[in-house]
């Protein structure tokens, strides 16, 4: 009798470990979640409102997509690329005029300042430029993937409008 009680004993240790074991496992998928929910806050800091793409006819490849990009966070914010199924390139642009010659040159990042707001439209310049675009029609929702210098990415449905309607 006395002899078996170091063997419970070590039974019952190891039972208790593994409890422990499921329990650290547990711990580790708790603080693998607040990451996560940390890191979807973070990722929340960036909006994208009202963005819309210009229609084109099957004819054309080319077009143009506007949009407001919103910081909520405390630090400013690069965006460095931008890519669609529904296109082969998507690269950042700015528009300007030289001479009285409208002209338009690449970005290779745009700030979003902290807590505020950049505008993609006719009066800032900026626009994401579509290269290699299929047809695309008024009503239509285009996804677009949006790349930060942090590594972060946004995904957001582009409503595609009759250009003469949205101007
Ligand atoms: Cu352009």
């Amino acid at each position: 009798m006395k002899a078996q009680h170091p063997t419970q004993g070590c039974f019952d240790n190891k039972h208790k470990s593994a409890r422990f074991g499921a329990m650290q496992t547990v711990i580790y998928l708790l603080s693998l979640l607040l990451l996560f929910a940390c890191a979807e806050k973070k990722a929340g800091d960036i909006e994208v409102v009202d963005a819309w793409i210009a229609e084109i006819p099957p004819v054309i490849s080319v077009t143009a997509a506007l949009m407001t990009l919103r910081n909520n966070g405390d630090k400013p914010r690069f965006l460095i690329a931008a890519s669609s199924p529904k296109a082969e390139k998507i690269e950042i642009h700015k528009s300007f005029v030289v001479n009285d010659l409208a002209r338009m040159q690449q970005q290779s990042e745009v700030e979003i300042p902290a807590q505020s707001t950049l505008d993609f439209d006719n009066e800032t310049g900026y626009h994401l430029m579509f290269y290699g675009a299929q047809a695309l029609k008024a009503g239509q929702q285009i996804p677009v993937i949006l790349k930060f210098r942090d590594g972060y990415e946004l995904l957001t449905n582009y409503e595609v409008r009759d250009r003469r309607s949205a101007e």
